[in-house]
């Protein structure tokens, strides 16, 4: 079997991070490991969180680690919490990453515009330091509109999207596939690979705004590549579950305001990644 580590906090309450990596890609056949960046009482949305910095075990997790004979297929890193946590995410990298691992990144510090609670534009900056390390990024196209040094904009065109992907590859980056985009009504991911290519796919946008649906995305992509598809296919499959999942929350009636419904839909993703 597979392993991954997906490296990201926990949030107690709220259904993003680690408690969709965890269900998301063990449910597509994947052994999951965890670090806990952090512990949150709640996503950062709920007003009063608590945070507890996990930056010491970090380091001792790893120690440890160092002991045994582990394996990563992939690494899947997303909310960090704070700059260290950046430093200690390439450190993991640098021990833990073999030839043949597989490292996916998303920088999770901002959407619509605008930047988390906890985070400013100089987390923005450092976490850009990921991208000229990490294999895939898939930045929201806030994110990678900071990380590229540019101003959001909400009437973005193609112009706008090929200067950040410019930006980024001058910053290192290899390959970028920048979420959320928003093109005749439709939601979906414009990517830019290594070799030069590009590629997109959309679907017709639910309106509103649902947590976790990044971490969705980043979890179903990272599993799809990790059970053998190419990285134009996996990108697919993640958009295609993560409109799924949006349109059967906003059909739930009971939906919550803090998380998206992924736990009613998990064998439809089995289905697109021919589980069953
Ligand atoms: O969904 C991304 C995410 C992950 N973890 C925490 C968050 C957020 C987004 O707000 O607050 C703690």
């Amino acid at each position: 079997m597979k392993r991954l580590v997906s490296i990201q906090d926990i949030s107690c309450i709220g259904k993003c991070s680690q408690t969709i990596a965890l269900p998301i890609i063990s449910a597509m056949g994947i052994e999951t490991s965890i670090i806990p960046t952090a512990v949150l009482s709640a996503h950062t949305m709920f007003p009063g969180f608590t945070f507890c910095d996990l930056s010491d075990n970090i380091v001792s997790i790893t120690e440890h680690w160092k002991t045994l004979d582990i394996h990563f297929d992939a690494i899947l890193s997303g909310y960090l919490g704070n700059i260290s946590h950046i430093d200690m995410l390439l450190d993991f990298y640098e021990n833990f990453a073999d030839a043949d691992t597989i490292t996916i990144a998303d920088p999770v510090f901002a959407d619509n515009g605008k930047i988390y609670a906890g985070f400013d534009e100089k987390y923005g900056e450092a976490v850009t330091r990921i991208a000229g390390k990490a294999e895939y990024i898939v930045p929201n196209i806030t994110e990678a509109a900071f990380m590229a040094g540019l101003r959001y904009r909400s009437d973005y065109d193609m112009d706008y999207i090929n200067e950040i992907f410019d930006r980024l590859v001058n910053a290192g980056a290899k390959n970028i596939i920048i979420t959320s985009v928003i093109k005749n009504n439709e939601n979906g991911i414009i990517a830019h690979f290594s070799d030069g290519s590009t590629f997109e796919y959309f679907k017709p946008d639910v309106k509103g705004t649902f947590h976790g649906t990044g971490d969705l995305f980043a979890s179903t992509f990272a599993g799809a590549l990790l059970r053998g598809f190419c990285a134009k296919d996996a990108a697919k499959i993640a958009v295609e579950y993560t409109s799924y999942t949006l349109n059967a929350t906003v059909r739930n009636e009971t939906h919550n305001w803090y998380g998206i419904d992924f736990e009613d839909t998990i064998p439809y993703l089995l289905q697109l990644t021919g589980r069953i």
